[in-house]
């Protein structure tokens, strides 16, 4: 049965990082001498989220009730000051803030926390309470900050029916029933939560826009529409809409959907005209086209440069952008089919069209070539393109990584994309400067993370799974934070600076991505899995199905030959010397050997031990690990509330049971294929 709204409420974790617990005595007189007053210059409904949640925090860790005031009075205090015509801001950081950085510094008086604009006000404020929840002296306050790249997005792929495509924490909290939920509170706790981690926009419903969805940009829902980007402009993040190509065919009875048709070029001008009349600010439309049944402009034997600048010139006048998602390949292919590959779909589909897309349209590139696999390469697409906007997408909502039953820590996986050496222009040409912008300015560059979250009380289903969003909001404001730094902030936002508390709750995030790796897919060859819901193991799940994700395992060994030599190719789609590294089997990361290369089951790897042996090996280990993450659970007891402590418990027991069925499955299939015995001599079916 379902809670009702106020328990859900109540749920020890639906606070997440922002429950501010009262911080221990001696750290919190220093603060106190400072919060107990607050002087706010500059006005706005952004300025009023900063206070209120400044207001909030005061409360939660000082346990004092801060007085607000407008004017500067010279007294002792914290000052939040948004930088205008009226209000000139002290000394010469400021002028390094672009608009939406913050300063805080230590002045004569008090603390001062400041911005260009209101929304750097806003994330300077989450900065600082996250600094005084954390202990940090105050001492330490000052620095300035601004955020890597402009676009730090969430996607939501949430129907109107209230289902979510892909997730595991419950139901929409927009949408119900086909119809949008009138209670806004929990959206704005949600807004709360993106805003504290500097995220700026979010797409409200899924990607694959079925039909009530379509009908999200016409008159009779946008009214809706504008209700909900009125919740998130308070907390300065802009609203944006999945929309379907077809639209025009499907709302109004046009015969085609060409991007070249001048009544489809009409019909959108006409269309974002009184979208914008609702929306003033929206920020535009994601588009998922020709790719998994959405209609696109192939149908039209258009390229997606003319279906997306099509889109484009019709937002121009509004501000608005079209994020194009790179996602395209053939999801009807025939297995037998050795040629085709889809690791090099998004490549070749989108390489020949750099430089010819508007200024406004941007690629939305998942990072690996095929689908948010536990291990994959990094999609060559970035380095490849050079002259177009382009932004990283990254999924935290775990459907290939346990779906929120198992721990699975993405920040360690989405570091290693973020830090990936491309050389497009030499050493220094990392992901992470390409989708912030440093190596070919553009005009729009970021980051898009598919949301984890749901309706459930706890947001996320599994709570170590609010790890995963805080990550990917933290990275998206500072690629540079390393896991670590990432995972120690978390644990001590949400539970506790208590050192055994975070170091141990530190090292069951920390290993967890890794972890699952070693008990389901090896060395990056993927899936594996049931299809469908992509749970659990199926080693031949997809094996001779049409979507493109082989394993081609027999009886002597296993892995895609992706070389320029003798197989797909892919290998050479990237920059040297990546491209020779990937092409040759001894120089590829052991990592993703199976992904580039076919590999015998008695080949020896770089540890001495055979393919088949490391397979097996890792398989025991990976759940031996998972019962270590349970033993060092069991001793936070009476250190964490008891709800989460069990909570986590029960999640645990179920990744014991899970991992254990994959290292069964997984060893079974490949003892049976190969007949090679385990050299330890372990129970194998
Ligand atoms: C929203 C994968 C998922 C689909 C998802 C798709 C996408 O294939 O399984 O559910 O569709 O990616 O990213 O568009």
């Amino acid at each position: 049965m379902k809670r009702p709204k106020e328990a859900q409420r109540r749920d020890k974790a639906y606070d997440c990082w922002l429950a501010y617990r009262p911080l221990e005595d001696s750290m919190a007189r220093e603060y106190r001498s400072i919060c107990a007053r607050a002087v706010v210059l500059g006005q706005s409904p952004v300025m009023d989220s900063a206070i209120e949640e400044l207001e909030r925090g005061i409360r939660g860790i000082l346990d004092i009730e801060p007085e607000i005031s407008r004017i500067d009075i010279g007294i002792r205090a914290l000052i939040l000051g948004m930088d205008s015509d009226d209000i000139s801001i002290p000394g010469k950081d400021i002028e390094t803030l672009n608009p939406e950085g913050f300063i805080i510094k230590g002045l004569r008086d008090g603390i001062l926390i400041a911005g260009k604009t209101d929304r750097g006000v806003l994330y300077g404020t989450f900065e600082f309470l996250r600094r005084m929840q954390m202990g940090l002296s105050i001492d330490s306050l000052h620095f300035a900050e601004n955020p890597a790249a402009g676009i730090r997005m969430v996607n939501h792929w949430d129907n109107m029916n209230g289902s979510i495509e892909r997730g595991y924490a419950g139901n929409s909290i927009f949408f119900r029933d086909n119809r949008f939920i009138s209670d806004k509170s929990r959206i704005r706790d949600y807004a709360r939560l993106l805003a504290s981690l500097g995220i700026n926009g979010v797409t409200i419903n899924n990607v694959n826009v079925h039909e009530h969805e379509t009908r999200l940009i016409t008159k009779e829902l946008l009214p809706e529409v504008a209700a909900l980007a009125d919740v998130f402009r308070d907390y300065g993040i802009r609203l944006y809409l999945s929309i379907n190509y077809s639209s025009p065919m499907e709302l109004d009875g046009l015969d085609t959907a060409d991007p070249l048709d001048e009544a489809v070029q009409d019909w959108w001008c006409q269309k974002a005209a009184e979208i914008y009349s609702y929306v003033p600010d929206l920020g535009g439309f994601l588009v998922k086209a020709d790719s998994e049944f959405r209609p696109g402009p192939f149908t039209y034997r258009r390229n997606h440069a003319e279906g997306a600048n099509m889109l484009a010139k019709a937002l121009e006048p509004f501000g608005g952008i079209v994020i194009w998602r790179c996602f395209v390949y053939n999801c009807l292919q025939d297995w037998r089919d050795r040629e085709t590959d889809r690791a090099n779909a998004a490549y070749d589909n989108f390489m020949p069209l750099d430089g010819k897309f508007m200024d406004n349209v941007v690629l939305q590139i998942k990072n690996g070539p095929m689908d948010f696999q536990v291990r994959e390469p990094v999609s060559p697409l970035f380095g490849g393109l050079k002259e177009t906007c382009q932004i990283l997408e990254l999924q935290i909502t775990q459907e290939y990584t346990g779906q929120q039953k198992h721990v699975c820590f993405l920040v360690p996986q989405w570091k290693e994309v973020l830090d990936f050496e491309t050389w497009c222009e030499g050493p220094g040409s990392t992901v992470k400067s390409l989708v912030c912008g440093s190596v070919y300015p553009q005009k729009h560059c970021g980051f898009a993370g598919v949301s984890n979250i749901g309706d459930n009380a706890n947001w996320t289903g599994h709570i170590l799974a609010q790890a995963n969003l805080y990550g990917y909001g933290r990275l998206a404001w500072n690629p540079g934070l390393s896991s670590e730094e990432i995972a120690d902030e978390w644990v001590r936002l949400t539970f506790s600076n208590d050192p055994d508390v975070v170091e141990t709750i530190g090292e069951i995030l920390l290993k967890s991505w890794e972890t699952y790796e070693l008990y389901t897919s090896p060395l990056g060859i993927g899936w594996m899995v049931n299809p469908n819901h992509h749970y659990g193991p199926s080693v031949d799940g997809y094996e001779y199905s049409p979507w493109g994700t082989y394993h081609r395992a027999d009886w002597l060994g296993i892995g895609v030959d992706r070389t320029v030599a003798g197989g797909t190719g892919f290998a050479g789609r990237y920059h040297k010397p990546n491209a020779e590294m990937y092409e040759d089997m001894d120089k590829c990361p052991e990592e993703l050997l199976l992904f580039f290369h076919r590999v015998e089951y008695r080949h020896r790897l770089k540890s001495g031990k055979t393919l088949i042996q490391h397979i097996y090996d890792t398989h025991f280990e990976g759940v031996e690990r998972v019962e270590e993450f349970r033993r060092k659970w069991l001793s936070l007891e009476g250190k964490i509330d008891k709800e989460r402590f069990d909570a986590v418990i029960d999640k645990l027991d179920i990744q014991i049971r899970d991992a254990k069925e994959w290292r069964d499955v997984v060893n079974s299939y490949f003892f049976r294929k190969s007949g090679i015995p385990d050299e330890k001599g372990r129970k194998i079916y």
